[in-house]
């Protein structure tokens, strides 16, 4: 695989140009460029600069707004609610996030539905954030059928991630990030693009049968983690971050998109609790204990280690070349 370097100031800035240039106003191209360099930033691969074709894409075909005005509404003091305005998520995220933390900080609990609005980012972002302010958090959404619910070989589900978030004392929150569906679609796209074989389960080809060629998973089905107990949780979040929050499921979404490569209308589903409020002993140190005896078992590693590690490094990233030629491809006329 040919690669290039660039600083992370270089991903943003093409990020940023790329979405601008197909429509996005100052402050969704900024919103979006930001959440992408964090995911390249972290090693967060398949959501970052990897999206930026769909973005575009979705921008150029008109389906997302690149001027939606995304709107936060109270139905109650912990129940808010945001209407995309059919633009990119981050957006949305930002103008939500701080009002749903303090909502939490003061009653205890507080959820936050999102409508309207096309998310084709990692969740980590909206998690961790609320982890951040001391919450705990969980995220969720769906997306476009793509995987087979147990015992079928026909995609209803989405990929469907589901994203938690864990304050920890004076650090950085414990953060889990997941597909449930047994790799990521972007995971999947990734290993086609580079020729890598997907582990035996990952997914079906078109006539139904188990295969670990990615490129006859895209034109397949994904299977979801974990069996059925994997599948039930990706229904779940079907019902969440669909009829929960006002949305529809990932088969309803699909049915009125343009196909244009980038993510359906769609809606997310955030949980903020505060646990100072919840716990009424000492949390803290009752978790600290909990979490410390994983961490020292043999062969266990934190969720989002990986990521924080990561981020300690400042320096250039190494960008897949044929993405950028194609990024860049964008930003010419005609
Ligand atoms: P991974 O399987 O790579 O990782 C899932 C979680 O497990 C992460 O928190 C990761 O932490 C942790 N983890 C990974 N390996 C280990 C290990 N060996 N030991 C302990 N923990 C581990 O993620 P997915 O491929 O399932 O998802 C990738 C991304 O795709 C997510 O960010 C998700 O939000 C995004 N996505 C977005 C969708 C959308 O519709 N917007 C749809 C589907 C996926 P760490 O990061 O530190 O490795
Ligand atoms: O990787 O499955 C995926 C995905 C879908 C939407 C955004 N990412």
């Amino acid at each position: 695989m040919t690669t290039s370097s660039l600083t992370l100031d270089e991903i943003y800035a093409l990020a940023h140009e790329a979405l601008l240039n197909a429509g996005a106003n100052a402050e969704h191209a900024d919103a979006v460029a930001d959440v992408v360099t964090r995911a390249e930033r972290d090693g967060s691969h398949s959501h970052g600069l990897f999206r930026i074709p769909g973005y575009v894409a979705s921008l150029r075909s008109g389906k997302v707004k690149g001027d939606a005005d995304p709107t936060l509404s109270k139905r109650s003091p912990v129940v808010l609610h945001c209407d995309g305005d059919l633009g990119y998520a981050p957006l949305a995220h930002r103008r939500s996030l701080t009002a749903l933390a303090e909502a939490a900080k003061e009653n205890g609990l507080a959820t936050l539905s999102l409508t309207r609005t096309h998310h084709f980012a990692a969740l980590w972002p909206e998690t961790e954030t609320l982890g951040q302010y001391g919450l705990v958090a969980m995220a969720c959404v769906s997306y476009m059928p793509s995987v087979a619910p147990y015992g079928a070989s026909q995609a209803l589900y989405g990929t469907n991630p589901f994203s938690f978030a864990w304050p920890r004392a004076g650090g950085t929150p414990l953060v889990f990030d997941m597909a449930t569906a047994s790799m990521a679609m972007g995971d999947v796209q990734i290993a086609a693009r580079d020729g890598h074989k997907v582990p035996p389960g990952t997914g079906l080809n078109a006539d139904g049968a188990p295969t670990t060629d990615p490129k006859e998973i895209i034109k397949g089905v994904l299977l979801p983690f974990g069996g059925y107990k994997g599948s039930h949780i990706a229904m779940m979040i079907e019902l969440l971050a669909g009829p929960l929050v006002g949305e529809t499921a990932s088969y309803a979404s699909k049915s009125r998109d343009s196909g244009d490569g980038g993510p359906p209308q769609g809606g997310e589903f955030i949980l903020a609790m505060n646990p100072d409020m919840l716990s009424g002993a000492d949390w803290q140190a009752e978790s600290e204990a909990f979490l410390a005896r994983l961490d020292a078992l043999e062969g266990v590693r934190l969720p989002a280690e990986r990521r924080y590690a990561n981020r300690q490094n400042t320096g250039p990233r190494e960008i897949n070349a044929e993405l950028l030629a194609k990024i860049r491809a964008t930003l010419s006329p005609g």
